[in-house]
């Protein structure tokens, strides 16, 4: 996601009818081996719609990187977040602006209350990409990004929203503003909690939760368990029909393997502590118990700790 957004974000600053307000975007990398990586192609590759362009965008180590930030945009998973933003706070100025991209909402709300000075936004995007190697691109899918402000009373929030979203790719990106996205992150968290760590589990496509029986049973159980846990929420939008919402989602992607479920092909670290771990400790708050989750992680972990062994 991160190689998409600065490739986005190069292009709009380049367009003719842009206002020259945004400088183009550069890529903050982790270190030398990442900046080493990147120099072999001097940008990044994006393929869409059948053709292939190198984006020159600019790429440092977070340890070299010395101009003020205006805009941060943080593409990491939700367990890098706070740690990219501590590794550059000192970037940030009085005016600078967040955008957080995480999955979840556990990494945004910690964030919130650490940062709770800094202009801090979210986007949730529906957008389909990946990387076919270091630096290149495939936005396979054009999806739908909302953003809106994640901490609504900073003082930033009466600033106009469209002056946000020009500065940013706002057609390549289709993105649209949503006054309430914390509700949108709560919602999108409780289908991520309930089709993700199954994916896992069954090792399946998406669609396959919906085709095979047994799977098909423990969805329809787990959705119930959520939604009661949910509606200990007050920020999330009630009332929330997870499993109509989860049953949309599956037929949409019925083709696709979940986030989690390729991590773990992959075997990258997955945020399943940020869905059904987080899951968890929000119903120990409500004093709520929550066995099918329970067992859900129990599984989910076992097959993950196969996966490392
Ligand atoms: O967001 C997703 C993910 O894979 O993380 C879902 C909704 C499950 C779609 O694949």
């Amino acid at each position: 996601m991160g190689c998409l957004w600065a490739a986005r974000i190069w292009q709009n600053a380049k367009l003719p009818e842009h206002d020259g307000t945004t400088q183009a975007a550069t890529l903050l990398l982790r270190d030398e081996a990442a900046l080493a990586r990147w120099q072999r192609l001097g940008g990044v590759l994006i393929y869409s719609n059948g053709s292939e362009t190198l984006v020159p965008v600019a790429a440092s180590t977070i340890a070299h990187a010395t101009s003020p930030i205006d805009n941060l945009l943080i593409c990491t998973k939700a367990q890098d977040a706070l740690p990219a933003l501590r590794s550059v706070a000192h970037l940030l100025h009085a005016d600078s602006r967040v955008l957080l991209l995480q999955n979840g909402i556990k990494a945004q709300t910690t964030i919130a209350e650490c940062y709770s000075a800094m202009a801090l936004y979210c986007l949730s995007t529906s957008h389909g990409a990946y990387l076919r190697s270091d630096y290149s691109v495939v936005h396979a899918g054009l999806g739908q990004c909302y953003l809106g402000s994640l901490n609504l009373e900073h003082p930033s929030n009466g600033e106009d929203s469209s002056a946000l979203l020009n500065s940013l790719p706002r057609t390549a990106m289709n993105i649209a503003w949503d006054a309430d996205i914390t509700g949108r992150l709560w919602t999108k968290f409780a289908v991520n909690c309930a089709i993700n760590a199954l994916t896992v589990i069954y090792d399946c496509r998406n669609g396959e939760l919906l085709s095979r029986p047994e799977a098909t049973a423990q969805l329809r159980a787990l959705c119930v368990e959520i939604e009661g846990i949910m509606g200990t929420i007050a920020a999330c939008p009630q009332p929330l029909t997870l499993l109509e919402r989860v049953e949309t989602v599956l037929v949409a992607t019925a083709q696709n393997y979940s986030s989690t479920l390729q991590d773990v092909h992959n075997a990258r670290p997955t945020e399943i502590a940020y869905f059904n771990g987080y899951l968890r400790e929000l119903a120990r708050l409500a004093d709520l118990d929550c066995p099918l989750n329970d067992a859900v992680l129990k599984s989910f972990n076992a097959i993950a700790q196969r996966n490392i062994d």
